[in-house]
């Protein structure tokens, strides 16, 4: 059997732009799917799949997955970051998704079985204040979730995660799912660009960092220890306060603070250890190994927070979380709405098959990219399950893909600037 063509596929069924690689083979019907999304430069990620992946692979045969990784990842000479990532991803996922077709098994089996019958999701609660969040998660609670990550909007400023302030696009790029329907009215997402400043308002990290600690105390007064609650800083504060606000949430035993620093202020993640209890997850931006070995080496991380296709797919992903087992550090892989349910089924498969898994992120997509994505995998009691197809388990209606076209967004598709009272942009 030989690969016979490799194709990058965007859609954006949630008005989320998703890139799927798609490889055929020799052998008539046989085709696999991997995730490569990078949803701010999905573009860039199709160039490195159809104009140099592509040649490099057609005529190869698609059994040999490491071969071929090992092989694409130095055929650039300069390698990893996200955009030569996520395209080896695609392919990778794609390879994996025919080896499990030809094997008749789903991917989990050929990873050693599964270790546990689901996958536990985490839910994302937000609200304007206090009471609205607790509200949130009271709702997921009955819906039998035992994890939700918890976010608050700081009264006048833009909040990652809350929904005030926040552009129809960022939300649905934060992990709340987009209506789908592109002919909809949406005023937010027809503003111009001051329009969509206007709507994000200025972020200031000292209201944020004394409100966080404010949240947790009400939602662990009012809804006791029963729910495990998560946070996600979004790596939007000085390191110092990142610390500071670690052990000011101590008391309220978070399952894990999330992106407390940017990959740029790693060196802090030592005296963050040194000095709180609060377990750490980290690693949805990292994009080459040299930034999350030292962590996990350290043990100065608790959660790896990677986003699968940014590290170079399945293949690199075993192998991390396999790293991460002898350092007592578990998985949490990135699972918003910028990943696509071919990227979430292949998160799930390693939930299941990963001896070390911490927590799965939920992204519930709606009703258009399920259509999309035929075996989109199933959200159920606050888990997900598999559903035990060969493979990744999940197809692709390139027909019904193709009507939802990458959206026009403001600045390119690219993460909007956020920007302080003063106007100094601050990290996404
Ligand atoms: C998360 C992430 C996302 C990112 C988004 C960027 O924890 O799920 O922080 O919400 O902001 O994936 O495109
Ligand atoms: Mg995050």
């Amino acid at each position: 059997m030989r690969i016979t063509n490799v194709r990058a596929i965007c859609t954006a069924p949630e008005g989320i732009a998703l890139v799927v690689v798609k490889i055929e083979t020799s052998s008539p019907g046989l085709y696999g799917l991997g995730c490569a999304t990078f949803t701010q430069r999905p573009l860039t990620v199709v160039t490195a799949v159809e104009q140099y992946l592509r040649p490099f692979l057609v005529g190869k045969d698609p059994a040999a997955i490491e071969d071929i990784w090992q092989s694409a990842y130095v055929s650039s000479y300069w390698r990893s970051g996200p955009v030569l990532n996520n395209a080896l991803a695609g392919v990778d996922g794609a390879l994996w998704d025919i080896k499990g077709k030809c094997a008749n098994l789903p991917l989990y089996q050929l990873f050693g079985g599964k270790c546990r019958d689901y996958a536990a999701l985490y839910a994302h609660a937000a609200g304007e204040n206090v009471h609205e969040v607790e509200e949130s998660v009271r709702a997921y609670m009955e819906q039998g979730y035992g994890y939700v990550r918890c976010q608050t909007a700081v009264p006048g400023f833009a909040t990652y995660g809350a929904r005030r302030n926040v552009t129809r696009w960022q939300r649905s790029a934060q992990g709340e799912p987009g209506d789908g329907n592109r002919e909809q009215a949406d005023p937010e997402r027809d503003a111009g660009e001051e329009a969509h400043k206007a709507l994000e308002g200025a972020w200031e990290p000292m209201p944020y960092t004394r409100l966080v600690p404010r949240l947790f105390e009400h939602l662990r007064n009012q809804l006791g220890d029963g729910v495990e609650l998560l946070h996600d800083v979004h790596e939007r504060i000085p390191p110092v306060q990142a610390l500071g606000l670690a052990k000011e949430l101590e008391p309220y035993n978070l399952f894990f603070l999330e992106d407390p620093l940017a990959p740029e202020d790693c060196g802090y993640f030592r005296t963050m250890r040194q000095q709180t209890t609060t377990p750490i997850a980290m690693g949805e931006l990292f994009v080459n190994q040299a930034e999350y070995v030292p962590l996990i080496e350290g043990r100065l991380i608790d959660f790896i927070r990677v986003h699968v296709s940014d590290i170079g797919g399945i293949s690199m992903a075993r192998k991390l979380a396999a790293f991460c087992e002898f350092y007592g550090v578990r998985t949490a892989w990135h699972g918003p709405g910028d990943v696509s349910p071919v990227g979430h089924a292949a998160n799930l498969h390693l939930d299941l098959a990963c001896y070390n898994f911490g927590v799965q992120e939920q992204h519930v997509f709606n009703q258009a990219a399920q259509d999309v994505f035929p075996g989109t995998p199933e959200i159920r009691d606050g888990a997900l399950w598999s559903n035990d197809r060969p493979g990744l388990g999940v197809e692709l209606d390139e027909e019904l893909a193709a009507r939802f076209p990458i959206p026009e967004t403001p600045y390119g598709g690219g993460w909007p600037p956020i920007r302080r009272a003063d106007g100094t942009v601050v990290r996404p």
